[in-house]
């Protein structure tokens, strides 16, 4: 699939500091790319897509902004990036709001890609090099399934394909849950632990045999669709293999999405890390609640842009919320936005002003510091009150100004 155009990165003076964020499957802070597998000097990403069939909240790019920071922190430390993210372009809950609808389920999910391009295109985001939709890959995750059939880690009930949790080893690595947790969770959260005729309630469909009314794909497994996790397996070992650096989503998809991803990937390969480390960002909620499609308590990103919110306050308005710690979106953040943005390019169009080295090292420090975006901003915002009361001679200050909060925040000042 197409993915957005990248904005324009500006290069800073030096380099930047290796990132270490917290591994969401140990809970332990580690360097990420691992030292020990940075010798080629690329660092890989894979970070769960949406599921098209809704607009761009909120909450979606919360998560999406944290990557993009992950990827400027690399950059400005040297590395190169491959980043590659999925579009499920075919599942349960889109097919349903389509025959809800009476709409075409490609048109919706179509329709809903382009305007979540839009919507990353305008917050500024920099694109997956690979934008890679469950669609146009089915024929791999059909084969990848038969593999895990072959191997003896799958099993059959009625015509769909189950994969069998007992299988792998490492399974139950990434979200470290107890069983009776799993069972409730995976209920919440696509699966079916009720059927009959499973070997653990918690097996995960690989392959879903065609329905009357439901899409489906000729394959040597007979006609049908891909089940979720094996869709996100299939395009991260196609286009970064195994041991990848991050693999990232909100921390609802910890269990059983990414757990199960992992799980397939190591019996598919017989090698034990899919992922070197697994980056969870904490969920935004409104009105008490996570801010979800199902629950259809929602903020668009395209809603504001349309009513004539500057992208660059919504991107301030998310950055100055820590990407683990839980929070409730209010109109406020982006009242406050509005101005900080309006005084940091006031700032950015100074004659002069303090130097401002001290302040790229002091940014890069924070975000490299487990992606402290709060911390950033606050140094930022002492710099601008300097600037602005005190001042300074330095001529060249204010550029770098606007090219640091552009290149690591990607918050452009020059209007
Ligand atoms: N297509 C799957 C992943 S393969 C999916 O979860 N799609 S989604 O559209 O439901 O969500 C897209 C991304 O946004 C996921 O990483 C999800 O964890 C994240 N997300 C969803 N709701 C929120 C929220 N309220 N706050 C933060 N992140 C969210
Ligand atoms: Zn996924």
């Amino acid at each position: 699939m197409r993915s957005w155009p990248a904005p324009e990165v500006p290069r800073l003076p030096g380099t930047g500091r290796p990132l270490h964020v917290l591994d969401a499957s140990t809970g332990a802070p580690r360097p990420t790319p691992d030292p020990a597998s940075i010798g080629e000097g690329v660092a890989r990403m894979y970070v769960c897509g949406i599921t098209p069939y809704d607009a761009t909240h909120l909450g979606h790019a919360f998560t999406y902004l944290t990557f993009d920071l992950v990827g400027r922190v690399w950059r400005d430390a040297g590395l190169e990036v491959r980043y590659v993210q999925n579009a499920t372009d075919v599942d349960d809950p889109l097919l349903d709001r389509a025959r809800e609808t009476g709409e075409d389920w490609q048109e919706l999910a179509e329709r809903e890609i382009e305007l979540f391009r839009a919507d990353m295109t305008a917050l500024r985001v920099l694109p997956p090099e690979r934008y890679i939709g469950a669609v146009e890959s089915v024929p791999l995750i059909a084969e990848r399934v038969r593999e895990l059939r072959a191997k003896g880690a799958a099993y059959d009930v009625d015509d769909d394909v189950y994969f069998s949790v007992a299988a792998d080893r490492g399974f139950g690595e990434v979200a470290r849950l107890e069983h009776a947790a799993m069972v409730e969770l995976s209920a919440e959260r696509g699966g079916d632990p009720d059927r009959t005729g499973k070997k653990d309630p918690v097996d995960p469909l690989l392959w879903r045999a065609a329905r009357q009314g439901e899409p489906s794909w000729e394959s040597p497994l007979g006609p049908g669709r891909p089940g979720w996790h094996v869709e996100c397996t299939t395009i991260a070992l196609e286009h970064l293999g195994m041991g990848f650096d991050v693999q990232g989503g909100g921390t609802d998809l910890a269990f059983p999405h990414h757990e199960m991803g992992a799980s397939h990937a190591h019996v598919l390969t017989g090698e034990p890390v899919f992922a070197d480390t697994y980056v969870h960002v904490a969920m935004v909620g409104l009105d008490g609640e996570k801010m979800s499609k199902s629950r259809g308590n929602l903020v668009f990103v395209s809603k504001l842009r349309e009513s004539g919110t500057d992208p660059m306050a919504i991107r301030l308005a998310l950055l100055d919320h820590h990407y683990r710690t839980d929070w409730e979106w209010f109109d406020a953040h982006l009242t406050r936005a509005a101005d900080r943005l309006a005084r940091w390019r006031e700032a950015a169009a100074l004659g002069s002003a303090p130097s401002a080295d001290g302040l790229l090292e002091a940014v890069r420090e924070r975000l490299a510091d487990d992606l402290d975006s709060p911390g950033a901003l606050a140094a930022i915002d002492r710099w601008v009150d300097q600037a602005h009361g005190v001042g300074g001679s330095d001529t060249a200050a204010p550029g770098l100004l606007a090219d640091l909060a552009d290149a690591l925040l990607g918050v452009r000042l020059r209007v």
